[in-house]
């Protein structure tokens, strides 16, 4: 295994299902992967993650587990994996892969043989409760939408789900099943993996069921399973296995406040770094707020200064486009986005054609919606509805914008198949595609190559100015100066009255990036979506 030098890396995480299709079933795999490592390198990364590609039914795009040991046949084989992970090894890539340990899908053989009886040896492997068809055991509500809860009436008890309930959460109290993951876990270790994105990881405990949720605002209702305590010992047995194999480890752990980070993430911390969701927080249509971005940020940068490490990212499988909920969906916007978070304190993630500037998807008929959760809460929608509204609402803050395969050049299909694919590819690939839109590529480029030559900006000290700036985000990291206008407005700085820039030494400011050089000064006003970064 190489050195887990974590703090010096970049990643790229890949949606294998839309990444590159090599056998024409429409459906992205493994051969496709290794097929683009090429293009992985040029971008200059040094590490892949790849979300889930177990053997799985895909109610929840692979987050649904039926084999842990066995890689899922529309993506390939075992073998395909092996070459995929030597292939990038020879590239100078790490390969970490998604682990969902918080659920298994309903499909695996340890809750079909859990769900057969109450005195099956696998019934504790999941988590079941005395209940009828109308009473449920609490009031909790699944991240999915509905009780957290399906009732068995076989059994006349109801198993618990934080998720779909093809998802059943498995019990993290009973040893037998952590001896199960962590076996699981050493053997993809063994094969050479470098590590882990851990899913859900923050609700592996839960609240007595006798908790009641005390607001359904916000994240209320996920309060009795969001980083409750007790999962300190599960998360201390999980870091011994990931140290003694040196593993690259990213948590996504929501509800782990920024206050909170350092102990999950420090030297003595359970995984290398994790995933804040707080700047995420979006309105109804879909847009985040730029301040409300800038305040999360500065506040996890903060937090984390003295101890911990950041993971940082601006789209993932799961959030729209940040082109179109940040930014407003041109060019200029996305870059000013890539330099406000690219040079940050911790490790960038960057996320599979967020370095082309990928957009949303102009959904126009149901048809086109790809995942369970989202076709069910349209479905609901239409009693209320018409069709067209109902699908203007359940698309306008969606996940389904990131999972539209990747757009590789102008070619039929955008180069992703020569089949159908399995999701429809966004209109404005004829512009928007690998080869043409080099333009964001080559800056990912440029902030990449930035961060592997200095040490300061990998892993330098931070400190914010004009903190409360409503669309300007400005900090130091040691001797590089970053300023970024997020917004679709002219701003105005003026440092002559901020101290660290009143002496002498701000005149050996030289730019190292921008998008119209020129020389800093104290008094400086800045285009729409204006960057520019100096160096003493
Ligand atoms: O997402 C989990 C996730 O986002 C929740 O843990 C989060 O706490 C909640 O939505 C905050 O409001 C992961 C995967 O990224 C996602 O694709 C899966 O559907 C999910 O887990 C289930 O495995
Ligand atoms: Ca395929």
């Amino acid at each position: 295994m190489m050195e887990n030098d974590f703090r010096k890396m970049v990643g790229y995480q890949i949606y294998p299902k839309s990444f590159k299709d090599t056998n024409g079933d429409g459906i992205g795999d493994l051969q496709g992967i290794i097929e683009k490592l090429p293009y992985i390198q040029q971008l200059g990364v040094d590490f892949i993650w790849i979300n889930p590609i177990y053997k799985s039914p895909q109610v929840d795009g692979g987050y649904d587990i039926s084999d842990y040991y066995a890689i899922d046949e529309r993506f390939g084989s075992l073998e395909d994996f092996k070459t995929l992970l030597h292939k990038s090894h020879e590239y100078g890539l790490k390969v970490i892969m998604d682990l969902v340990v918080n659920h298994t899908s309903d499909q695996h053989p340890w809750f079909l043989e859990s769900k057969k009886s109450k005195d099956n040896p696998y019934r504790d492997f999941y988590l079941w409760e005395d209940a009828t068809a109308q009473q449920l055991p609490n009031e909790w509500r699944s991240f999915f939408g509905g009780s957290a809860w399906t009732y068995d009436k076989e059994t006349e008890q109801a198993y618990f789900h934080a998720f779909a309930k093809e998802q059943p959460d498995l019990n993290w109290k009973n040893p037998k099943v952590r001896q199960e993951i962590y076996k699981m876990v050493r053997w993809w270790l063994e094969l050479g993996v470098d590590g882990f994105r851990l899913d859900a990881i923050s609700h592996l405990q839960k609240m007595p069921w006798s908790y009641k949720i005390k607001s359904w605002r916000g994240d209320g209702p996920w309060v009795p399973f969001m980083n409750v305590s007790g999962i300190e010992d599960y998360m201390t047995e999980l870091k011994a296995i990931f140290d003694s194999y040196g593993a690259l480890t990213v948590g996504e752990a929501s509800g782990v406040r920024s206050m909170q980070a350092p102990d999950w993430t420090d030297e003595k911390g359970y995984v290398n770094m994790i995933f804040e969701l707080e700047h995420n927080v979006r309105k109804a249509n879909g847009r985040g707020s730029i301040y409300g971005y800038k305040k999360v940020i500065m506040r996890w940068q903060n937090d984390l200064l003295a101890r911990g490490w950041n993971a940082l990212y601006l789209e993932n499988h799961d959030q729209p486009r940040s082109i179109d909920v940040f930014g407003n969906g041109s060019l200029a916007s996305a870059k000013a986005l890539a330099v406000s978070y690219m040079l940050l304190r911790g490790t960038p993630f960057i996320y599979q054609g967020q370095e082309l500037g990928m957009r949303n998807f102009p959904f126009t008929s149901s048809d086109q919606l790809r995942s369970e959760e989202v076709i069910a809460q349209y479905e609901n929608l239409l009693t209320d509805l018409s069709a067209q509204e109902a699908l203007q609402k359940v698309t306008q803050d969606s996940r389904e914008h990131a999972r539209t395969p990747m757009q590789w050049s102008d070619k039929a299909n955008a180069g992703f198949t020569t089949g159908r694919p399995w999701m429809d590819i966004h209109p404005n690939y004829p512009q928007v595609n690998a080869e043409k839109q080099t333009e964001l590529f080559e800056l990912y480029q440029k902030l990449i190559q930035l961060r592997h030559d200095n040490q300061a900006i990998a892993s330098g000290s931070i400190y914010f100015y004009f903190e409360r700036h409503p669309q300007v985000l400005v900090y130091t990291r040691d001797e590089f100066l970053v300023i970024v206008n997020l917004g679709t407005k002219k701003a105005h700085l003026d440092f002559s009255k901020v101290e660290a820039f009143t002496d002498g030494s701000v005149s050996n400011y030289h730019s190292v990036l921008s998008s119209q050089p020129r020389p800093f000064e104290r008094s400086m006003s800045l285009a729409p979506f204006e960057y520019q970064v100096y160096k003493k």
